[in-house]
């Protein structure tokens, strides 16, 4: 299987994230993406190409060019304004009781406003690379789209920054663009059929939700963790289901704490199910590795072999496969489990090379 993936995320360099007030060491960092990189490349089966620039007018299908605009001038603002700070963290947010009867929503013009109006978290900070990142993980997504519509039976995009979080006019939960939506509106108009997406990050990916949450031609599946309990708190119950002519056509799937292979195993075969009944031959998969058992931020108990069967499974629907990385936190994993998964998704045998070679995100090779 092809796999784009280019350097530039590590522009995208991040040293804390701030949880409830506090910071934190990062979770979304360069290594995540360099182990992934260095697992695959010491497979051989899976050989690396760059991205093409595809511009900025699939971004601004799915996203507010405001959201465009703002992410693109807010580092260089936060130097003009002198914020003396190693990220730009929002200070206050455009909350929904803020605007409540009133039909007012003015963009601040002062950079602190401007995060907050956009942004849905304090975990999401902006550098100075950020906006090149999030651009080239576009275009990765899109490679990989391109792949797929040129032939490829299925093509895996190393994206980094992740999407799933960002919706169409906010960005947060790690995510800026939402490669994976901009990736599934580029597949409708190439090939004029409709388009599914399976997101099993253990994250809801209510980003992905809100941006088709009112098309037909696009089917959202996702299984996480209860919104109850986790992460992004606000979506992703099983009543959300669309509105207007896109009624049905989002389907989400809570799962409970501890969740073990087999539970999760079952709640795929119940998400394939309502894959196989929507029309078209494309499937993108949202794919997380936050499900695994030792993940530092999320509590199911997945593991290394089940990836292996989750693949298996999900290129047993027969669908052409855009597979594009989101989250997964356990560094030390996150390169077998994507050997693993991918293999699964080519029918190819899994065997774990544990001594996986990995050269460290920035070392000149
Ligand atoms: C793409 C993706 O996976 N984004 C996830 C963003 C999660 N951000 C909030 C993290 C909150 C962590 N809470 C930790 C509790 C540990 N017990
Ligand atoms: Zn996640």
């Amino acid at each position: 299987m092809r796999v784009v993936y280019t350097p530039q995320h590590l522009a995208h360099d991040i040293a804390s994230e701030t949880i409830m007030g506090l910071p934190v060491p990062a979770n979304e960092v360069a290594e995540r993406a360099e182990r992934i990189r260095a697992a695959l490349e010491a497979d051989g089966g899976f050989p690396l190409q760059g991205p093409e620039a595809h511009g900025a007018e699939p971004i601004t299908a799915v996203h507010d060019p405001g959201l465009l605009r703002f992410l693109a001038e807010a580092w260089p603002q936060a130097r003009r304004e002198a914020i003396d700070r190693p990220a730009l963290i929002p200070e206050g947010f455009a909350a929904r009781g803020y605007f409540q009867e009133m039909a007012i929503a003015h963009e601040p013009k002062a950079i602190s406003g401007r995060a907050g109006y956009w942004a849905l978290d304090t975990s999401t900070p902006i550098v100075a690379g950020t906006y090149a990142a999030a651009r080239a993980a576009v275009d990765v997504a899109l490679t990989a789209a391109d792949l797929v519509l040129g032939g490829e039976r299925a093509a895996y995009g190393l994206c980094r920054p992740p999407g799933h979080h960002a919706s169409r006019s906010m960005y947060g939960g790690y995510c800026f663009f939402n490669n994976a939506a901009i990736a599934a509106d580029w597949l409708t108009k190439r090939s004029g059929e409709r388009v599914a997406i399976l997101d099993v990050d253990f994250h809801h990916g209510n980003g992905t939700q809100q941006i088709f949450w009112r098309r037909d031609d696009v089917l959202y599946v996702s299984i996480h963790g209860d919104p109850d309990r986790v992460y992004p708190y606000f979506s992703g119950w099983t009543d959300e289901r669309g509105e207007g002519s896109g009624t049905g056509t989002n389907v989400n799937v809570p799962l409970p704490a501890g969740t073990s292979d087999d539970e999760y195993l079952a709640a795929l075969d119940r998400s394939l199910d309502a894959i196989a009944h929507f029309p078209g031959s494309l499937l993108v998969v949202s794919l997380g590795f936050d499900t695994y058992a030792l993940d530092p931020i999320s509590d199911f108990a997945v593991t290394t072999p089940a990836y292996h069967e989750i693949g298996r499974r999900v290129a047993a629907l027969g669908r052409r496969l855009v597979i594009l990385q989101e989250g997964g936190y356990h560094r030390p994993s996150l390169g077998e489990n994507a050997r693993a998964w991918l293999r699964g998704a080519e029918d190819r045998e899994f065997d774990p090379l544990p001594a996986a070679g990995f050269t460290p995100a920035g070392t000149k090779v």
